[in-house]
């Protein structure tokens, strides 16, 4: 086990009144550890502490900078095993996908390290020749990341990495489910030498934390993944100080199976896209449009292949695993219910499995409804969950309409072979990743991130890097 106490300032510690919270794995019930429930004062004082260090911090070269980063990247790497099983426990993901994720969450790692040595000026010719126009770009300062339980690491260096490399301190606040992870990389960070107070690590309440935080002038950005509602809370609490925001909340992916679509293929994406991390992933395919003159045929295959997916502890060979608490089974077992009501076909799975001593109660077959109609639950509403819905349409404009038609513009995925097709449908969808014959599109070099209510900023790539900065243009008359 790592540490379980809150890194404030370069030391570990209990909350200032001593309270704590348990924290269980969702597979069994069993107790990991406890950790500190925060106060307002221990969030006052991480943010104090990451004030002090910012001047020294952001002094620094970016290669010096990049050399600590590099070194933290290389310890998550080492440490992949012991990260995966503590992501495995806490989250309740099977154990490869939980590896899987300590490889995506140290890509952010390694990108940042090296992105932020290429974090370029500007200088602009001047239309008037006696004055010359240069722009900076400087660390924004002090800054703050809320992240969810779903990846635990992932989007937790997403937000990190960058930070760190543009020269900014950090105060990070990871879900109540998965406060573990966030705080085995705090302790992996002050080995690689990240120095007191650059990074903070507080663990309790979302309210809590947030309410010390957008409070103090000191805190110029705050970097938030999780729910769309809490995404719109902390809009309304950033305009006191006007700081600034990133926000990645919900989504409602729809994906489009196209008349030339490959039937392996897209069997095989639309399975990854529904079923990782046993659908709890914002980018989760939820509305699966497949054209008229495939739909039988598609059903048929997808039917059988989500059969195969195996459920249990993640520690075991399954492909599904627990869903992260109570309140999402009942969500998901609502969703399914809604549908069956409304008049949906259950072609397989729609309930909780029962899978003996020692097991919880959060076990939800893998579960496909065909004949999917839009005022469903499902087809508007988040499930996060391990239910794929099938709609036939009668063509590729009825397709992007439908997939068009949500408040949400995070991820969609089309799947067809003929390019020209491909591309324009491409062009015409509105959200920020789209997967052409792509089940799992998100990589640390690419810009992540979507539109209308699924957010604003993208984490990933180059586009990351201005998230953390702020542009100074400076005249100089001669
Ligand atoms: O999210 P919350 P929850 C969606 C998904 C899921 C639903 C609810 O549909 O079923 O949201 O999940 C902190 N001020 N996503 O309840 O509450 C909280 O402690 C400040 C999509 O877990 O948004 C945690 O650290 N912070 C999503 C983080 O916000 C607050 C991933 C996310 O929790 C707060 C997770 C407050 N008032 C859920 N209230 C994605 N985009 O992947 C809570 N928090």
């Amino acid at each position: 086990m790592f540490k379980t106490l809150n890194l404030i300032g370069g030391s570990w510690r209990h909350a200032t009144d001593g309270a704590s919270t348990v924290v269980t794995d969702p597979a069994t019930d069993a107790v990991l550890a406890e950790v500190p429930r925060c106060t307002a004062f221990d969030v006052q004082d991480a943010i104090g502490a990451a004030a002090g260090a910012l001047p020294a911090w952001r002094a620094l070269s970016a290669l010096d900078r990049a050399k600590v980063l590099r070194r933290l990247a290389a310890l998550v790497d080492d440490q992949r095993d012991r990260l995966a099983a503590l992501i495995t426990s806490e989250n309740g993901k099977p154990l490869a996908e939980a590896r899987a994720e300590v490889e995506y969450g140290h890509g952010f790692l390694a990108w940042a390290a090296e992105e932020g040595l290429r974090v370029y000026g500007e200088s602009v010719p001047s239309w008037n020749t006696d004055k010359r126009i240069s722009v900076l770009r400087q660390p924004v300062g002090v800054t703050a990341a809320i992240t969810p339980w779903n990846f635990p690491l992932a989007m937790l260096t997403r937000k990190l990495g960058p930070a760190l490399a543009t020269g900014c301190t950090m105060i990070v606040k990871p879900a109540t489910q998965t406060p573990l992870t966030a705080l085995a990389l705090g302790e992996l960070a002050v080995e690689a030498g990240v120095p007191a107070g650059v990074l903070n690590v507080v663990t309790g309440s979302g309210p809590v934390v947030a309410g010390p935080i957008f409070a103090d002038p000191r805190v110029r950005k705050v970097s938030f993944t999780g729910s769309t509602e809490v995404g719109q809370e902390l809009i309304r609490l950033s305009a006191g100080n006007v700081t600034r925001l990133s926000l990645e909340l919900g989504g409602h992916a729809p994906l489009l199976v196209l008349d030339d679509a490959d039937l392996d293929v897209a069997v095989a994406g639309t399975l990854r896209a529904k079923f990782r991390n046993t659908g709890q992933s914002c980018i989760a395919a939820n509305r699966i449009y497949v054209v008229a003159s495939r739909y039988e045929e598609f059903c048929a295959a997808y039917v059988e292949a989500v059969r195969t997916q195996r459920v249990g502890r993640g520690d075991q060979d399954v492909e599904i695993g627990p869903l992260i608490d109570d309140e999402a089974v009942k969500k998901v077992q609502e969703h399914v219910d809604d549908a069956v009501a409304k008049g949906a076909t259950l072609a397989c799975g729609g309930g909780t499995v029962d899978l003996g001593p020692g097991h919880s109660g959060r076990f939800f077959a893998p579960t496909v409804l065909t004949g999917v109609r839009p005022d469903m639950l499902i087809s508007s509403e988040e499930t996060f969950g391990p239910v794929a819905g099938i709609s036939p349409v009668d063509d590729v404009d009825a397709a992007v309409e439908l997939a068009n038609d949500s408040p949400y513009g995070l991820a969609a995925y089309v799947f067809g072979r003929d390019i020209g097709q491909v591309t324009r449908v491409v062009e015409r969808l509105e959200y920020g990743v789209v997967g052409v014959n792509d089940g799992t599109p998100s990589t640390a070099q690419a810009p992540f991130g979507g539109m209308k209510t699924s957010g604003y900023g993208r984490e990933g790539g180059r586009y990351v890097m201005g998230e953390y900065l702020e542009i100074k243009y400076v005249s100089v008359a001669l």
